[in-house]
């Protein structure tokens, strides 16, 4: 495995490259050109900025998280033929700077969400937290009017009050859409995509639902074991794989995560894992814990031994933290302070390290 740290980008992040330098293990960023809507082509002059900037910091920029799909796809609309063309052009431009795997999800509308971003714990940090309730009972424009004001540095992925504007309008379009039709229209862009992929090198990683649960009335369609399959199934190319986030498949309690590692490990369709930990508070509400495993819910030591047994060679990072030490007076990206991450990303490989040692 190769450890990497999720990178907002220059003037989007808090955190520096410098610092992420400094993190043992730590080979290189995973990031993204957050201002580029979906839909659109990348200017190859931007991506070259980036990798420059990156590199010249001694880090590799191997995985892009996200190229973000546009509605059009996901819907099946008339315009997904030229947004496809273009998502085309945006790998090819990004396969010329040695990229190799980029992550995207399938969620309608809405990216991640979370009831609160900055829940204080016992111990004085904050994290994000998921109740059911909460969301069952907010409107898509409350919530989003609750990060905003939350989180008054950075403009949410996926939650951009640009985008909020027209939210009902994103909602009503997949009123009656059937799940058989949400998945061909996806099956329609990996068809068209995949052998691109498969031609330039790049390892395509679909990002499961978070959380695995239907908000706002809306389909969510890759958050088990069973959907994850039947996606990998829409086209049998191994380019056509799973980022395997532990965080949010694992908000459905009764996921098994080192199953679902083992079975689409051993078949090479793992290119890239976001591991964290999570701890139940009941059956459906979440705080986002450290990743050590006394401190959640999920058995990091199972899953990186999975990883292991699998002979897993793609990207893992650190995902959510707690925002600790001097980060809980400031407002950085919620989930993405520097320091919980940073312990995060040692433990695991700490964890690699000794599973590999047991093995000798
Ligand atoms: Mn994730």
């Amino acid at each position: 495995m190769k450890m990497t740290f999720r990178w907002f980008g220059a003037g989007q992040d808090p955190i520096s490259l410098a610092e992420i330098r400094q993190i043992p293990g730590m080979t290189g960023v995973v990031t993204s050109l957050l201002d580029m809507p979906a839909g659109e082509a990348w200017p190859e002059e931007r991506i070259k900025a980036m990798y420059d900037g990156i590199v010249a910091h001694g880090l590799e920029v191997e995985v892009i998280e996200s190229v973000n799909i546009h509605e059009d796809i996901k819907l099946g609309a008339p315009g997904r033929d030229e947004k496809i063309e273009n998502y085309i052009i945006t790998m090819e431009r990004l396969a010329k700077y040695g990229i190799k795997c980029i992550c995207y999800n399938m969620m309608p509308v809405l990216d991640w969400a979370r009831s609160h971003l900055y829940y204080n714990l016992p111990d004085g940090s904050n994290t994000m937290r998921y109740q059911a309730e909460f969301i069952a009972n907010i409107t898509p424009e409350a919530l989003a009017e609750r990060y905003a004001k939350e989180s008054d540095t950075y403009e949410m992925p996926g939650w951009e009050p640009e985008r909020m504007k027209k939210i009902n309008e994103a909602l009503a379009a997949y009123e009656g859409m059937t799940t058989e039709t949400f998945y061909a229209n996806m099956k329609y862009f990996l068809d068209a995509i995949i052998p691109v992929a498969e031609k330039l090198d790049i390892k395509m990683a679909v990002h499961p639902d978070d959380p695995p649960l239907p908000i706002f009335g809306l389909p969510k369609l890759i958050i088990s074991r069973d959907n994850l399959r039947k996606y990998l199934d829409l086209n049998s190319n191994k380019n056509n794989g799973l980022t395997l986030c532990t965080g949010s498949l694992g908000a459905k309690k009764c996921a098994d995560i080192p199953t679902m590692i083992r079975e689409f490990g051993a078949e090479g369709r793992i290119h890239f894992a976001h591991v964290r930990n999570l701890k139940f508070e009941n059956d459906t509400d979440f705080y986002e814990s450290a990743h050590f495993s006394p401190c959640g819910s999920l058995n990091m030591y199972d899953i990186m031994k999975a990883f292991h047994d699998v002979n897993f060679t793609g990207w893992i990072r650190p995902d959510h933290g707690r925002m600790i030490w001097d980060e809980t007076t400031k407002k950085g990206r919620p989930g993405y302070g520097l320091y919980d991450r940073a312990l995060g990303a040692v433990y695991l490989q700490g964890l690699w390290e000794a599973i590999g040692r047991g093995k000798e």
